[in-house]
């Protein structure tokens, strides 16, 4: 019987549990089990992810698993980057684990920096400087909580220890914390002080591909669950996603296109120069000792903010064909900007935004939404110029994964722009780069290489080349506006 595999893969907008098999013609064949939305809210003065009904969601996915005829499954879980949960002296967590977009760190670089020079902790770390990185959050936390806490636990390493009562840190996510040594590759006692915490809180670092263990009994109990092995993937969803990624050569990067956007390309060592540091990328660890050399872009989040606001108007896929009836570029936004990390409404940001700098206001859906795509295109180009400097080298491809891969217009839009082919696909590159781990883990893919190769054979990629002469100047036009206007996310 050939193996079966769930990634549970669970964004800061959405959680699904995808089954992923390979068919005789060595093809990846992806099915979607189950989904489920994902969002904070507030509680306790915080804004809070709800982390039990995530599990009860996964739990719930492998209940149809099972009733779908799977008796024995292999299962990874991936989910967004820094956030963590405090466990107590009784292994159960202290308290609902608070999102990054809580405004508690809104400061918290500043001050943590202080005393201890920004060039300093990314010769160091490599990280990029990103106020909700686990360290200013650590930061923040709540001193009394901090006391009690036996165990700190990134999120999926988190439900993983609930699932199978084992607990790891696994590097790809913990790389985000901002708390470990590119040397050393161990947490940084100097940076663990600062923030008052101790190496002993952690559980052991794991590279992605350990085995965790078997689904706990008492879960078996209550739930009708196949037999069920967790292996720790790429925990950290984008580099789960870049090992989802079809990249073919050295001349590409990735675009991991989902609530962000994470445009930036795989190194075997990191780069922490000097450029790297002034343009605040960062090095990301990855699967099979890679590196995440990655910019954070705000990405779809804001689209998916004035969705929200429209309520159940229209779908995304209604809002981009809006986009396509509107002129694209009536005006430059950087999209960057702290401002829109967590607005009260994300429209009146925008429009509050272009009455500032003297632009045109976006009234319609389609005219936001375009405002939106347009300067996402221009930041995304932006970039790709930047890798080629810092890097000193050329890329000719952006692989585009993610949910944000389904929208051609911006596909389009960004390769005229980067004068770059852009090969889209697959959506849910994800779930595949969890199944892929977890396919190597067993010996049923030989590896990484041989993995991309998979991919490439099992989704249907498409292709967009830069169109000849449109948009000549706005490129330019559009990082002059930027170096009077930028205020970075640091
Ligand atoms: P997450 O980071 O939460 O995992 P996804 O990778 O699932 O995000 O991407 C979801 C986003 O992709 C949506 O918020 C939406 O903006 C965008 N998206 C997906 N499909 C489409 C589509 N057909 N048209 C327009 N936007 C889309
Ligand atoms: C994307 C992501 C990203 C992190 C952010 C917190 O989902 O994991 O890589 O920076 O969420």
């Amino acid at each position: 019987m050939e193996n079966a595999y769930v990634a549970v893969d669970i964004g800061a907008s959405s959680g699904r549990l995808m089954l992923a098999e390979i068919n005789n013609q060595q093809q990846i064949q992806l099915k979607e089990m189950h989904r489920f939305k994902n969002g904070f809210k507030k509680a306790d003065g915080h804004d809070r992810w709800n982390i039990d009904y995530l599990i009860h969601e996964i739990l719930t996915g492998l209940e149809k698993i099972k009733a779908a005829g799977y008796q024995q499954v292999y299962l990874g879980i991936d989910t967004w980057a820094v956030d963590y949960v405090l466990v107590g002296q009784d292994g159960k967590k202290l308290a609902d684990p608070i999102s990054y977009r809580d405004h508690r760190t809104d400061h918290a670089i500043a001050d943590l920096t202080s005393d201890l020079p920004k060039s300093y902790l990314y010769k160091k770390t490599g990280i990029q400087f990103l106020d909700f990185n686990t360290l200013y959050q650590l930061y923040e936390e709540n001193e009394a909580l901090l006391e009690q806490t036996k165990q700190i636990m990134m999120i999926p390493d988190y439900i993983g220890y609930v699932l199978t009562g084992k607990a790891v840190t696994e590097v790809t996510n913990a790389s985000t914390t901002q708390m470990l040594n590119l040397q050393g590759r161990l947490f940084d006692e100097d940076l663990l002080a600062k923030v008052n915490v101790h190496d002993s809180q952690f559980a052991k670092l794991v590279e992605a591909g350990t085995p965790l263990g078997q689904i706990s009994a008492n879960w078996m109990e209550s739930f009708d669950l196949p037999e069920t092995q967790v292996i720790t993937v790429a925990t950290h969803d984008t580099a789960s996603a870049v090992v989802g990624t079809p990249g073919v050569g050295h001349d590409w990067a990735f675009l991991s296109s989902g609530t962000w956007s994470l445009l930036g390309t795989e190194l075997n060592t990191p780069e922490n120069g000097q450029l790297a540091f002034e343009n605040n990328y960062t090095n990301e660890w990855g699967a099979y000792g890679t590196y995440r050399f990655l910019k954070n872009i705000m990405g779809l989040w804001i689209a998916q903010c004035v969705k929200r606001i429209y309520g159940d108007q229209y779908s995304f896929s209604e809002l981009a064909s809006l986009a396509g009836q509107e002129k694209p570029f009536q005006q430059f936004i950087d999209i960057n900007d702290e401002r829109f990390v967590n607005p009260d409404n994300m429209i009146e940001e925008i429009q509050q935004y272009c009455r500032e700098t003297g632009q045109a206001v976006p009234e319609m859906p389609g005219e936001i939404m375009m405002a939106i795509y347009s300067n996402l295109a221009l930041f995304y180009a932006n970039e790709v110029q930047k890798l080629d400097a810092i890097l000193d080298c050329h890329l000719n491809t952006l692989n585009i994964v993610g949910g944000g891969s389904n929208i051609a217009l911006l596909n389009q839009m960004t390769s005229t722009l980067a004068n770059v082919t852009v090969v889209a696909g697959p959506n849910e590159a994800t779930a595949v780069g969890n199944a892929l781990v977890q396919m190597i883990s067993t010996g049923d893919v030989q590896d990484l290489k041989a993995g991309r190769q998979m991919i490439a054979n099992s989704f249907d990629l498409k292709r967009f080349e830069p169109e000849a002469d449109q948009y000549a100047g706005v490129l330019k036009r559009y990082q002059d506006f930027l170096n009077g206007h930028s205020k970075e996310l640091v």
